[in-house]
């Protein structure tokens, strides 16, 4: 289609859909073009962004044409258009979720007052560094899987890469919207800042330190969405409950995109995990280099990476922090609103893991400040439903495998185990027997050569590579063999 057509066809949807504004140079829910001055703000914060894209957004895509998602309405049915676009014309904007007439805020010492259109003055900090925070975490991703296009096994694997990389872009511009329209001067400084720290950029790295980490092969691409956008669908489920409204519609809109990512995530393991068993079966070993399949073991290796990193992404197990931001009202729970309590947890307690007497023990503390642990959990649980299907797929290709995450201790950087070594089973040994098995445990150089080896692109539509199974089905009632991505 025409780009003029295209634009014709996007615009005649939103009106009859949505409240967003395609007209805009920056397409809005929010009335952009009432605030002038908050407009011509990110007017100028768009091209740099634009340049960001280009310099380290996804490599050499600049002109293939994309089966692609845009976001033209925020209520959960219907919202997206899918249409052939180049990614540096994809349509970065700012939506957020409906407001809900006369919302409450939910916990905190600020309970049942309505929720805040404003900053409040005296958490003006906190705020801006949750969104700080969240905000890196965005384009963060985007350099960590740059070249990632590079080595796709299919164009649907591809398609898909480039819709979520489109996607974490947007997410940026949510949470710079919020620092530019709610935090002034500062807020203008840190939406710069977004694009001056890079990921694994050792003078200005990404805050989170697994968002430093590069997404070199597709198996750890799979395990990144699975793992790590999880992490995400949890961080932003608890700042969807935050009293400053702004930012829980930014983040409510967030995770409906939030869901393809981790759908992408599970099921291309899923694809991966069938075709190893597959192998193995047929010829009788986990050994199935030599077949070109990743075995079993080392999937549990990239699982155990993974896992573990993102398991630090929650923060410290006893969190000041996390108990001021929560008393404060600005990030609840993951689903505050379902949980049966009072909402204030001055006089509750929860476990947390800690190390006595030689071992890992579980210890009553704080509601309050195990905020982050019971988060943690939640995630966990989360990650187990997937790893539990997994092993379905093995178990039905009748192989006697089954793939288990990590225990909490494994591999920690942040909270109460850095700095102490463990089994992935939690059994505390020294350093240097630690450091002996690290290999055994997780990805070593000759693993990840052998994985990337694998990683030879695959560009015929219809085509997979031999490392994985096709996806049962297509992309918005396409079939399989759709071109998804036209390579120019
Ligand atoms: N790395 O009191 P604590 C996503 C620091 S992913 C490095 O436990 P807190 C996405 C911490 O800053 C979701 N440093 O911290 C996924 C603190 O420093 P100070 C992203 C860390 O604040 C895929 C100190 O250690 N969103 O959306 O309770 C693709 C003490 O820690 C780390 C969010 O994270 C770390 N991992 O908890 C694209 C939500 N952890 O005060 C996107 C917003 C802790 O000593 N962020 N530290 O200088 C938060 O809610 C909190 O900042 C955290 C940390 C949960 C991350």
């Amino acid at each position: 289609m025409e780009p003029e057509n295209k634009q014709i066809t996007i615009e005649r949807e939103c009106r009859l859909m949505s409240t967003i504004d395609y007209k805009e140079t920056i397409p809005n829910n929010v009335n952009l073009s009432g605030d002038r001055r908050l407009q011509r703000a990110l007017e100028k914060w768009q091209p740099a962004f634009l340049n960001w894209w280009d310099e380290l957004g996804p490599e050499a895509s600049a002109n293939h044409e994309i089966f692609l998602r845009t976001a033209i309405d925020v209520s959960p049915k219907g919202w997206a258009h899918f249409d052939m676009v180049k990614m540096p014309e994809y349509r970065w904007g700012i939506f957020l979720a409906a407001e809900e007439e006369e919302r409450k805020i939910g916990f905190g010492q600020h309970k049942g007052e309505n929720a805040w259109q404003e900053v409040p003055g005296e958490y003006r900090s906190e705020l801006r560094r949750l969104i700080v925070t969240q905000g890196d975490t965005e384009p963060a991703s985007v350099e960590q899987q740059r070249l990632l296009g590079l080595t796709c096994p299919s164009l649907y694997d591809l398609r898909s890469l480039f819709q979520i990389n489109v996607e974490e872009g947007r997410h940026l511009w949510a949470m710079v919207y919020l620092l530019h329209a709610y935090f002034g001067r500062d807020g203008r400084e840190e939406a710069e800042e977004m694009l001056m720290r890079h990921a694994g950029d050792e003078d200005k790295p990404r805050i989170l330190e697994a968002f430093n980490v590069p997404t070199k092969d597709w198996l750890s691409f799979f395990m990144f969405t699975f793992f790590q956008d999880r992490d995400g669908k949890f961080q932003l489920s608890s700042l969807a409950e935050s009293g400053f409204d702004p930012l829980s519609r930014s983040c409510r809109f967030m995770l409906t995109e939030e869901a393809h990512h981790m759908f992408v995530g599970e099921n291309g393991l899923g694809r991966v995990v069938l075709r190893s068993a597959q192998l193995s079966a047929d010829n009788d070993t986990l050994e199935i280099q030599k077949y070109g399949g990743i075995p079993l073991p080392m999937i549990q290796k990239w699982m155990n990476f993974h896992f573990s990193i993102c398991l630090d992404l929650f923060g410290q197990e006893k969190s000041t922090n996390a108990a001021n931001f929560y008393t404060m009202g600005l990030k609840g729970r993951y689903m505050e609103n379902k949980i049966d309590d009072d909402h204030l947890l001055e006089n509750d307690s929860f476990l947390i893991p800690e190390f006595k007497n030689g071992k890992v023990m579980m210890n009553e503390v704080s509601a309050l400040t195990s905020i982050n642990e019971r988060l943690r959990n939640d995630y966990r649980d989360d990650c187990q439903r997937g790893v539990d299907r997994w092993n379905k797929i093995i178990s039905e290709a009748g192989i006697e495998y089954s793939l288990t995450l990590p225990h909490t201790a494994f591999n920690r950087n942040i909270g109460t185990f850095r700095n102490m070594y463990f089994t992935p089973e939690g059994r505390p040994i020294s350093k240097e027997k630690f450091e002996n098995q690290r290999n055994t445990w997780m990805p070593s150089a000759a693993d990840r050569e052998f994985v990337m080896s694998l990683m030879v692109p695959v560009t015929n539509p219809g085509e997979m590579a031999g490392w994985l199974t096709a996806p049962s089905r297509g992309i918005h009632g396409k079939d399989i063999d759709y071109e998804y991505v036209r390579l120019h």
